[in-house]
């Protein structure tokens, strides 16, 4: 926790769950709750929600909309921006409210997407690579989506086997319902194709070929850039195909919405996916984004939160229908919380030795080795 989530910067949530000033969301990394809200100016500050009296969290709602926060203990009553305002019976001129406000933890929005950061200086890194993914990321405009959904899933395991889980496809048969829409030829290259699969990879490159013939009509970014664990803001950020009619996450590969994202001119244009260490992943659609966040509870024990953002103005029931647009990501992470709880149970065991890691692994071991590196670094 210390190495990794007191380090780095770390995803929390998008601006679409915190519209309005006032909004707020508490997340937690382990030990450390945050509180996420929205000023006046469009910014987000991050507030840990401990009270500077005698630490009672300051709020307990995982969302909602405040004036200033209070303390359901004493009262002590705080600004958005964290200075205490009000303590009754303070003890005269020795107490200085200004001592006393909420502890700060920095916070920067990049593209809609609100990231957090527990060091006293954060990374620099993070900034270098805010214009390599801005490109992809904007022409989605999540400023201008709404939460849809948010589904949070409480994993049996430990949260480096989720995100070592996200970071492969080798499983990818276990996913009958992503396989539709996502190839699941992602992470293979030419002469890996497994037989049962190279139907498949020809209809991805096909598929692929004819998206990067759009993109560069339109002026999107698709390239891949892979970056996973040479600097401290690991990230992989791309556009792919998707199967199908290559629109959406559906059986099909339709759309899920009627309602393009921002000024977006096209249905077709698969998936923009940034996948960043230490804690997050993002699908990007023409039509939704999802966001994908690890949140460790304990050594043994993650929350995932998945939430699905549409167009502000589509209207549920007849721009997207809820279930219909959940339904393959949904069960796409039961299954993938299953997987991880098998792993936690089974590398538990005193006879558990690692395996190697297969060629379409190799993300895999990115992240192992960002993970090494930056604990390396920490520990020395
Ligand atoms: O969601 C992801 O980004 C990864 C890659 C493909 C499957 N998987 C769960
Ligand atoms: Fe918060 Fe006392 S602990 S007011």
């Amino acid at each position: 926790m210390e190495g990794i989530f007191g380090n780095h910067w770390l995803f929390a949530a998008s601006v679409a769950e915190l519209p309005e000033p006032g909004d707020y969301v508490t997340v937690d990394y382990g030990p450390h709750s945050l509180i996420l809200v929205r000023d006046d100016n469009g910014g987000v500050n991050a507030l840990h929600n401990v009270c500077r009296h005698r630490g009672a969290r300051v709020l307990t709602e995982q969302s909602g909309t405040t004036g200033n926060l209070v303390c359901g203990y004493h009262s002590w009553t705080y600004a958005p921006d964290g200075t205490l305002i009000h303590a009754a019976s303070a003890p005269g001129e020795k107490f200085d409210k200004d001592c006393f406000a909420l502890k700060r933890a920095h916070s920067r929005v990049v593209a809609g997407l609100v990231f957090i950061c527990l060091a006293t200086e954060p990374p620099e890194d993070f900034d270098a690579i805010i214009p390599t993914i801005e490109p992809y990321l904007l022409p989605h405009e999540l400023n201008k989506t709404k939460v849809a959904y948010q589904q949070d899933i409480l994993e049996e395991g430990n949260w480096k086997l989720v995100m070592e889980n996200n970071r492969e496809c080798y499983h990818c048969d276990g996913h009958p319902e992503l396989a539709c829409s996502l190839f699941p030829t992602w992470g293979l290259s030419d002469g890996l194709i497994p037989p049962h699969l190279e139907e498949v990879w020809d209809r991805n490159q096909t598929a692929e070929q004819e998206l990067q013939d759009r993109c560069d009509r339109y002026g999107l970014p698709y390239r891949v850039i892979e970056e996973l664990n040479t600097r401290i803001a690991g990230f992989r950020i791309s556009r792919e195909s998707l199967d199908g009619h290559g629109e959406s996450f559906s059986e099909s590969g339709r759309r899920l919405s009627k309602k393009l994202l921002g000024d977006l001119p096209d249905f077709r244009l698969g998936r923009c996916s940034l996948h960043l260490q230490p804690n997050s992943w993002f699908h990007m659609l023409s039509d939704h984004v999802i966001t994908f966040a690890a949140f460790p509870i304990n050594e043994r024990q993650t929350l995932v939160r998945t939430t699905w953002l549409v167009a502000d103005d589509a209207v549920e029931g007849v721009d997207y229908d809820l279930d219909t647009l959940t339904h393959t990501w949904k069960q796409t992470n039961l299954q993938d919380a299953n997987f991880v709880a098998l792993c936690q149970k089974g590398a538990s065991s005193p006879a558990y030795e690692q395996g190697p890691y297969m060629k379409s692994e190799y993300q895999v071991e990115m992240f192992i080795d960002w993970y090494r590196q930056r604990m390396q670094e920490h520990l020395a």
